[in-house]
């Protein structure tokens, strides 16, 4: 959940793939899609997310360009898409409301979430949610050895308590 309040500043331009910076994935992969939810108006003057359209297939250089920036108006319940290249930031609120907005970005399964799901949502919560949210938020296997529990115990056999045998491949 991201709030910006009134009188908060614009964020900086980012690609949200650069959580990744270890590694320059090659230019025409992407590797994250990312999803905001408005969950109140999302206008100019409450800080509506500012998008640089096809930023996703240029080089950092547009960072530059704040002009080009479009604003995603939404409506509450509506959703803005943009892939983890794409270049964008969240717009100052120089309204008197809280701007809310709920982000949720899905990356490729081998690679490291970029908030610990493990801590924030623990065995004894998650084990409440349906099988297919638990396994979007990370208690599953990222490839058929990845991410396993001691003797190569499936993670949804960890929180069942259960002894499937583990199929690779999900
Ligand atoms: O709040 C927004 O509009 C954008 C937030 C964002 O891009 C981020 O935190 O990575
Ligand atoms: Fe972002």
């Amino acid at each position: 959940m991201i709030a910006i309040g009134p009188g908060s500043p614009a964020q900086p331009l980012h690609r949200d793939q650069w959580c990744f910076d270890f590694f320059a994935f090659p230019d025409d992969v992407e590797v994250e899609l990312s999803t905001m939810w408005a969950l109140t108006d999302f206008t100019t003057a409450t800080g509506a997310t500012r998008v640089l359209p096809g930023s996703h297939r240029e080089s950092d250089d547009a960072l530059a360009d704040e002009h080009r920036a479009v604003r995603a108006q939404m409506r509450p319940g509506s959703v803005l898409l943009y892939s983890g290249r794409t270049i964008h930031g969240g717009g100052a609120n120089t309204s008197d409301e809280v701007r809310l907005g709920l982000n949720a970005d899905y990356t490729l399964g081998w690679l490291r979430q970029e908030e610990n799901q493990y801590l924030s949502v623990p065995p004894d919560v998650a084990r409440t949610l349906p099988e297919p949210m638990r396994d979007l938020i990370g208690y599953t296997l990222g490839a058929y050895a990845l991410g396993y529990v001691d003797d190569v115990r499936h993670p949804r056999d960890v929180l069942d308590g259960t002894t499937r045998p583990v199929s690779f491949g999900n």
